[in-house]
């Protein structure tokens, strides 16, 4: 099976980063594409970023080949019900997916993730998610996500020490990464905490996987049905869905 992952930022090397994280847990027979947003934030860190981005991830669904499930790779899931919408495969967000996961394997979970203005897209997904229950809480480490990917920033070292604290404030049983930029780090932090730690990049790819070999796609009935054809003007005209129910992958 093809699996696309977008990075819905325009930073390459983040999707590099997102792209062995997949390729590393994907099943034998599995194909992962990767592709970066051709337009938008090179970091999206707020709602303006995200809104901005969902054209890019819109414009990655379509190009290339037809990939059997799509993921989101940016931990606010932008764009994720009109990717479904689009889509006729699973498409599947980071948060949701590790929120998901997280439950599954501990009966609180916290999320560690970047600047402290994002904290409230987390909290928002978590209700939206039904996660309250689950999630103990939200903690921004303040990290810019660029510096993510600067190996002399000390990004390492400050997750790690909110890792401990959410472990002992909130007592939380696991560590939900709150940033695709953090694919890497789910080992490391794993050994030093002694909880599961989860990056949503590569939960993902696996519940892509498993709903793709059990025959499971996005439901077409209701809102998640292909757009309704119309025009759109301005900027977005060429954007305007082309057929009442055109099947896009
Ligand atoms: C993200 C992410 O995962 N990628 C990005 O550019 N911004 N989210 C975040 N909370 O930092």
């Amino acid at each position: 099976m093809r699996i696309k992952i977008i990075n819905p930022n325009t930073t390459a090397s983040m999707t590099a980063r997102i792209a062995a994280a997949a390729a590393a847990v994907a099943a034998p027979g599995t194909e992962i594409i990767a592709l970066t947003s051709r337009s938008g934030a090179v970091s999206i860190e707020g709602h303006y970023d995200e809104a901005m981005s969902i054209v890019g991830l819109v414009d990655a669904i379509r190009e290339g080949p037809e990939a059997d499930a799509h993921v989101i790779a940016c931990f606010g899931d932008p764009g994720l019900l009109a990717a479904r919408e689009i889509a006729a495969g699973p498409v599947l967000g980071i948060a949701e997916a590790a929120m998901h996961a997280a439950s599954f394997i501990a009966t609180g979970f916290s999320i560690v993730t970047t600047l402290e203005r994002t904290r409230i897209i987390s909290e928002h997904l978590v209700r939206n998610y039904g996660m309250e229950h689950h999630c103990r809480g939200v903690r921004a480490t303040d990290i810019p996500v660029l510096e993510l990917e600067n190996p002399d920033s000390n990004s390492r070292a400050l997750i790690l020490a909110e890792c401990e604290r959410a472990i002992l404030e909130d007592k939380s049983g696991a560590i939900v990464l709150g940033c695709a930029g953090m694919a890497d780090l789910n080992q490391y932090l794993e050994e030093k905490l002694g909880v599961p730690v989860i990056d949503g990049v590569t939960v993902a790819v696996k519940f892509a996987e498993a709903l793709v070999s059990l025959g499971l796609r996005t439901s077409k009935r209701g809102d998640l049905a292909f757009p309704l054809h119309k025009p759109y003007k301005g900027v977005l005209s060429a954007y305007a869905p082309s057929s009442p129910a055109a099947p896009r992958s």
